[in-house]
């Protein structure tokens, strides 16, 4: 009988595809299977001579073809495709066996299948994975949750395809159940918010500026070079230097401007939501995706709300702005990633995970999409103190935030004053004066709370809790 494949990949779109490939190009024999049996041999077609293949035209003998216990991925839509496929195998499977799913599902849907196929023995190990079909090719940031006996049998095998960032595997495993694919909607959450603040600043260069995309591009490349370095950044670069092939415009300029989005980061919010976590800058860019994606709205407002003329800044109002958007970027960014987190520090203590916060910052500096140099200086702050309330307060973020805020304030006032929108920035700074801030104002809405609804209040100078009697007397009671 031919020898036995060491793990099996379902689901042969572009992830499971080269996730397969991956595996097979690191000499670990594959059993390859998808519901459609073109792409299973379409891909043993065209990449059979990269490594040891074994395809597999039905559900049956895709599990035959695995030596035990079986390490299956599941590469599929998420969702509904995801459970379908569970159903399938799960009955071929034996107790010890490991179902491993790389989609992007939420982690409430993970934990789910995790209890329900541990009661039948077999191991769920929800798994992110980050770095779109490039990064699934070759190497991409792995996320795996799920059981530490799982993640015995298949660590060797993920960290050997994972990508490598200063010598370190981009793979750890980061807690039981949910954990991965928390962290993985965690990073999805941030992607949205670091590309937020890239548009931003391109917006300020532009139109407060009145620099060209080429020039802008320019721009960009000369901060890829400096502490912003990262491949968001670099890829900036690539698509505002880009020109269209049938106008001769810039790319960018024949885009429709309505980002669309999956749903991870809007998950990352509903979830933050539930926890209580203040994750501002992924909010704010999620709506200002939603804003964009309003055409109705868009429609019926432009040209009829006022408001101050676009203008591109001139002589000594110009001067030094573009380096004033550098550090509102950065500043911004380093709200983001704190913010983040600080959700995920609250997820691992709202279902026990006990994540590493620093074990995180590690795994995404190499092949996910918002790998950047800067997280190296979160590893660091986490290594001197785990239990960092946030990473605003680590050394070099707090000098970090010092240096940049004149020109983070500069930035926000006059995008203010422009009128060119930069919710990201803006709400990023709120944060962060929110939370230098002695006294809130949150004071006033606890005694309007009490004035309309007897919801009482605590006081400064005495424990216990009040109400005033509003309607009454106005003495101040304790119910
Ligand atoms: P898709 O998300 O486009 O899913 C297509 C795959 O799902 C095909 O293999 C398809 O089989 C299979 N499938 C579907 Br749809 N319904 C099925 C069912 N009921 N039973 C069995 N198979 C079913 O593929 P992808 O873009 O490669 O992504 C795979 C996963 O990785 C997703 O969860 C995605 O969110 C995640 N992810 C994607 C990226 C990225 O950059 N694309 C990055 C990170 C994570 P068929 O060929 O028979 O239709």
């Amino acid at each position: 009988m031919a020898e036995k494949a060491e793990i099996g990949v379902t689901g042969l779109a572009v992830m499971g595809r080269n996730l397969a490939r991956n595996l097979a190009r690191h000499g670990h024999r594959v059993a390859v299977h998808n519901r459609t049996e073109a792409r299973t041999r379409s891909l043993v077609e065209e990449f059979g001579s990269e490594g040891d293949f074994l395809p597999a035209y039905s559900a049956q003998e895709f599990v035959d073809a695995l030596e035990r216990p079986r390490r299956l991925v599941v590469m599929v839509k998420a969702g509904g495709p995801t459970d379908a496929v569970i159903e399938e195998f799960a009955p071929l499977l034996e107790p010890g066996d490991m179902i491993v799913d790389g989609g992007n599902a939420h982690y409430l849907d993970t934990r789910r299948r995790e209890k329900a196929l541990r009661e039948r023995g077999i191991h769920f190990v929800g798994t992110g994975i980050s770095g779109g079909e490039e990064g699934a090719l070759n190497g991409p940031s792995i996320m795996p949750g799920g059981s530490a006996e799982s993640w015995e049998a298949l660590g060797p095998l993920l960290t050997d395809i994972a990508a490598v960032a200063e010598g370190e595997p981009c793979c750890s495993h980061l807690g039981p159940d949910g954990a991965g694919h928390f962290v993985k909607m965690v990073h999805n959450g941030i992607e949205y918010s670091d590309m937020q603040l890239i548009a931003e600043a391109y917006d300020l260069l532009r139109s407060g500026l009145g620099k060209k995309p080429a020039e802008i591009a320019e721009t960009f490349r000369k901060w890829n070079e400096g502490r912003l370095d990262s491949y968001l950044i670099e890829i900036t670069t690539e698509v505002l230097a880009h020109t269209d092939a049938d106008t001769g415009k810039p790319f960018v300029d024949i885009v429709l401007d309505q980002a669309e989005q999956k749903g991870t980061g809007r998950w990352t919010v509903q979830t933050a939501l539930d926890l209580g976590i203040p994750v501002t800058g992924i909010a704010e860019a999620t709506f200002a995706r939603s804003l964009s994606g309003s055409a109705g709205l868009r429609e019926a407002t432009e040209g009829v709300l006022p408001g101050p003329e676009r203008k591109a800044l001139t002589g000594a109002e110009a001067d030094g702005f573009a380096d004033a958007i550098e550090e509102a970027l950065f500043a911004s960014k380093i709200v983001a990633y704190a913010q983040g987190f600080n959700m995920i520090q609250a997820g691992s203590a709202e279902y026990d995970w006990n994540i590493d916060l620093g074990a995180v910052a590690r795994l995404w500096r190499g092949g996910c999409i918002i790998r950047a140099r800067f997280l190296n200086r979160i590893t660091e702050a986490y290594a001197e103190d785990p239990a960092l309330p946030t990473l605003l307060t680590a050394d070099y973020f707090r000098d970090a935030l010092a240096g940049a805020q004149t020109g983070w304030r500069r930035v926000v006032a006059e995008a203010a004053r422009l009128g060119i929108p930069a919710p990201g920035f803006s709400s990023a700074l709120a944060y962060y004066d929110g939370l230098r801030a002695a006294r809130l104002p949150a004071a006033l809405i606890q005694g309007l709370r009490d004035y309309f609804g007897a919801h009482t209040y605590h006081r400064t100078d005495r424990s216990g809790t009040f109400h005033t009697l509003w309607g009454g007397d106005r003495t101040e009671v304790e119910p």
